[in-house]
């Protein structure tokens, strides 16, 4: 399958590398001309516990290059690039082709199914850790679990093929029935650890040891499933609390995205995560107040980078 990565963030890298290794044809698109030329001359490094993988993959900032012979578009980049990378693909990417998102947060989807149309979008969401630690370098940090859906309707054969390159890639993929059942899922868990990590600078087992955190944790997540629950969204998880709690200590030693992204000065994904489920809930009257401090906090944290 020719697959073309848009965005080479930690996701991106890992998903590039390992798909490459499966026998898939990888490009990346990256929007940034300078970094693309950069990633092109040094290739692609992955780090994990066997050591360290070195790939020289075709990078580009020219979408018809990037896309041209695409089967696949993998969206890995940050929540508030969607619309960008969005517009690119429907001007981009070949007729038949799919796109799916495995990102961070609420709404990507949609955004995606207003410019390709539902029919080519599919959703996905996943556990896998990794980390990007420079330019074109990622680590994989822990293994997880893979789910991806249509954004309407059961899967179907594409679907299937794509979770059994996933799965020969070494992702443990599961094909799913609807993209938003999986998306709110892991919205939820993301509330749940990401924010709060981030305000308190710790590993998302921290949380957990510590009463107050894991007290703010259960609340923002007790409002998320208020407002999801007239969406009659259905959860991989009967107990969605309990699911977020095992996740945290499964993950105890990781660095959560959004902690990640606050130490290295960049804009976080907060108002895709905690600032969506306000904006849910403030349209169906279902009170936030835990989630709006929590983005606030994030908010202002993102806005004391320079020192201000
Ligand atoms: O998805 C994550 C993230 O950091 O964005 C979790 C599941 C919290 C793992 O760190």
């Amino acid at each position: 399958m020719r697959v073309t990565i848009v965005g080479p963030g930690s996701v991106g890298l890992l998903w590039a590398v390992r798909l490459a290794q499966a026998g898939a044809e990888v490009t990346i698109l990256d929007h940034r001309p300078e970094r693309a030329a950069q990633l092109n001359q040094t290739g692609i490094f992955l780090e994990d516990a066997e050591g360290e993988t070195h790939l020289n993959l075709a990078v580009s900032a020219d979408p018809d290059q990037a896309l041209a012979g695409a089967e696949l578009a993998l969206v890995c980049v940050k929540a508030y690039h969607t619309a960008e990378a969005a517009r690119t693909l429907a001007a981009h990417l070949p007729g038949p082709a799919r796109a799916l998102t495995l990102q961070n947060g609420a709404g990507n989807v949609e955004v995606l199914v207003a410019a390709l149309g539902a029919e080519r979008v599919l959703g996905g969401i996943t556990s896998e850790g990794a980390t990007l630690l420079a330019p074109g370098r990622a680590r994989h940090a822990g293994r997880g679990q893979t789910h991806l859906g249509r954004a309407e309707g059961p899967p179907d054969a594409f679907v299937l093929a794509l979770a059994e390159l996933f799965n020969r890639a070494g992702f443990a993929t599961s094909p799913a029935q609807g993209a938003q059942n999986l998306i709110w899922t892991k919205l939820v868990i993301n509330v749940g650890i990401n924010a709060l990590t981030a305000i308190l600078g710790v590993p998302n087992g921290r949380l957990l040891d510590l009463p107050a955190a894991r007290e703010l944790m259960a609340a923002a997540v007790a409002e998320v499933l208020a407002v999801a629950g007239p969406l009659r969204v259905q959860f991989l998880h009967a107990d969605m609390p309990a699911q977020v709690e095992q996740v945290a200590a499964r993950t105890a030693a990781n660095i959560s995205s959004m902690l990640q992204d606050v130490r290295a000065h960049r804009r976080t994904e907060v108002e895709f995560i905690n600032g969506a489920v306000c904006r849910r809930g403030a349209e169906m009257d279902v009170a936030t107040p835990v989630n709006r401090t929590l983005t606030s906090l994030v908010l202002a944290l993102e806005q004391g980078y320079n020192g201000s």
